[in-house]
């Protein structure tokens, strides 16, 4: 009776992405009806993945440290010190293992992280896969106790090639898979391979992502909105007139206006998103010209995923992120993300205008 309460079946992430790998080779060879030869991914990427969950966990135990040294700095030097190095030390620490575990997982040839101005060659990987990330997104958040995270990107070589920056300024429609890890009170992995997506939460004792959202779907309405107002003056009239229409109970068909949640931190943001449903943005303003947010490791694969999940991802003007192309490794652009609803409302807007 006692195994009814207690799960003794886990779906682990290796388990998982084994699985996946199954159903993925019984599509193809159902696909390929002369049936001449047997369609098997080679499991590289299955690797690629079990080094990536390394990289999180890592990351992760880091942070729960840094958290506690930052306490006892804050009882000791006082606060600038503490946070200041320790937030310092982690973006650096935060890349550092991200560098080393993708250059050990061999199967990497290209990596673009958030904190490297330019693009990372491993020189000695035989790899095909390129790896675009932000190690620690909202990382000065880290000190108030906010939820941070790290945002992934993954394309393939293009055939033939031995890794250049053609393999990296890609459309995002050929991203390969797109995860984030977030680290809160639990740290969360939400991962898509282009078909659906899969929340895990890892258990700190197995020391293992285990599989707790099967097939997460974003809700197809919510009256919330994510986005950050003390940059209203710097807006154009069409995003100031759409988000006060949101406020406006008149305008709204339950005569209740929107509500406000804005954390600061993308992945938070976007994970609350994932879960409850609404729009988060983070559009173009007189501030920031081209926006805030990154293509490659933080619009493209928040996109892949949101859209994975049933949602919608656009930029100012109502492009599809996922057809945008970037011309440098750091471009940014404007983006809104969330449920379907929310996003043809501001579809509808700015079509209106
Ligand atoms: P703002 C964090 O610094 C970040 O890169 C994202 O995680 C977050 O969505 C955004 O910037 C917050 O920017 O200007 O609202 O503080």
């Amino acid at each position: 009776q006692a195994s009814e309460t207690f799960d003794t079946d886990v779906i682990t992430l290796p388990r998982f992405l084994i699985n996946s790998q199954i159903q993925f080779n019984q599509k193809k060879n159902a696909l390929n009806h002369n049936n001449k030869f047997n369609v098997v991914t080679t499991g590289e990427f299955t690797l690629l993945l079990n080094s990536l969950q390394f990289a999180f966990k890592f990351i992760s135990q880091t942070i729960r440290k840094s958290e506690l040294i930052n306490l006892l700095g804050l009882a000791g030097e006082g606060i600038s010190n503490a946070t200041g190095d320790v937030q310092k030390k982690l973006d650096v620490l935060g890349d550092e293992i991200f560098i080393n575990t993708m250059k050990g997982s061999k199967n990497v040839k290209l990596l673009v992280s958030e904190e490297q101005e330019d693009l990372i060659y491993f020189q000695n990987n035989a790899g095909t896969y390129v790896v675009c990330c932000d190690p620690i997104d909202g990382s000065s958040n880290l000190d108030a106790g906010v939820s941070v995270g790290t945002i992934v990107s993954i394309f393939k070589l293009k055939p033939g090639s031995k890794g250049t920056l053609d393999d990296v300024l890609r459309y995002g429609h050929e991203m390969v898979a797109a995860c984030y890890a977030m680290y809160g009170a639990s740290t969360h992995l939400v991962l898509t391979t282009g078909s659906g997506v899969d929340g895990f939460t890892l258990d700190n004792n197995l020391g293992e992502f285990i599989l707790t959202h099967p097939d997460l779907k974003v809700p197809v309405q919510r009256s919330i909105y994510s986005i950050n107002e003390g940059n209203s003056y710097y807006w154009t009239e069409q995003i100031t007139s759409f988000i006060s229409s949101l406020k406006d109970p008149s305008k709204q068909k339950d005569n209740k206006p929107y509500t406000a949640r804005y954390v600061g931190s993308m992945v938070a943001d976007v994970h609350r998103t994932f879960l409850y449903g609404g729009l988060f943005a983070y559009p173009c303003d007189k501030k920031s010209p081209n926006g805030k947010l990154r293509l490659l490791y933080e619009a493209f694969p928040m996109a892949f995923l949101m859209e994975q999940a049933g949602g919608k991802a656009v930029d100012d003007k109502g492009n599809r992120i996922l057809d945008l192309k970037p011309n440098s490794i750091h471009d940014k652009s404007s983006i809104w993300l969330g449920s379907p609803n929310e996003i043809d409302s501001f579809l509808k807007h700015i079509q209106k205008d």
